[in-house]
């Protein structure tokens, strides 16, 4: 029986291969995704959001389908809780200790999202990116001790007025999770 001895270039190749898979996957598998489930004070679903780091900041995906229709507030809220009527979620996400909205001189909170505009059955979606933040590294992650979490409010944000917006009631909230995709 004859062996066949392994060719230097062949064995040079695949450690290479294997080297350039290593630099593809680690990273990918190391980048931190998480999900929040949104509720409404009686607990039912009414939408759901992922979360990515991305070299820009935390991309949240939300889609929405059971929000009363218009124009409604949403922000990150500084705490991973969300007890009915979720006054338990602090208040609105701001490592920076800025005020609030993007049209206040001094703001913004780094929590301070677009309104959602709600059809009229009910649905919605939006897509943003939360810049210079991730979810669980960095000076100042999302996900840090106490959590955070997702909220809708009852009105929409003014995005000028302190503390929130003017935007009312929460009316569905939801603790972000760190997940694995
Ligand atoms: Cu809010
Ligand atoms: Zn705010």
């Amino acid at each position: 029986m004859k062996t066949r001895p392994v060719r230097p270039l062949r064995l040079y190749v695949g450690l290479v291969g294997l080297l350039l898979c290593w630099f593809w996957l680690v990273p990918i598998a190391h980048a931190a995704t998480a999900r929040a489930e949104l509720k409404d004070e009686r607990g039912t679903t009414v939408g759901e959001a992922r979360l990515q780091d991305t070299p820009a900041g935390v991309k949240i995906s939300a889609t929405f389908t059971a929000l009363p229709p218009g124009e409604r507030a949403f922000h990150v809220h500084a705490v991973g809780k969300c007890e009915p009527p979720f006054e338990s979620a602090g208040g609105h996400f701001n490592p920076a200790g800025k005020q609030h909205g993007r049209d206040n001189p001094q703001g913004a909170h780094a929590g301070d999202l677009p309104n959602v505009q709600v059809t009229a059955t009910g649905r919605a979606t939006i897509e943003v990116v939360i810049p210079d933040t991730s979810l669980t590294s960095g000076p100042a992650p999302l996900l840090d001790r106490d959590g955070a979490s997702l909220v809708v409010h009852e009105g929409a944000d003014d995005y000028r007025t302190d503390p929130a917006g003017n935007a009312g009631r929460r009316i569905a909230c939801g603790v972000i999770r760190e997940s694995r995709q």
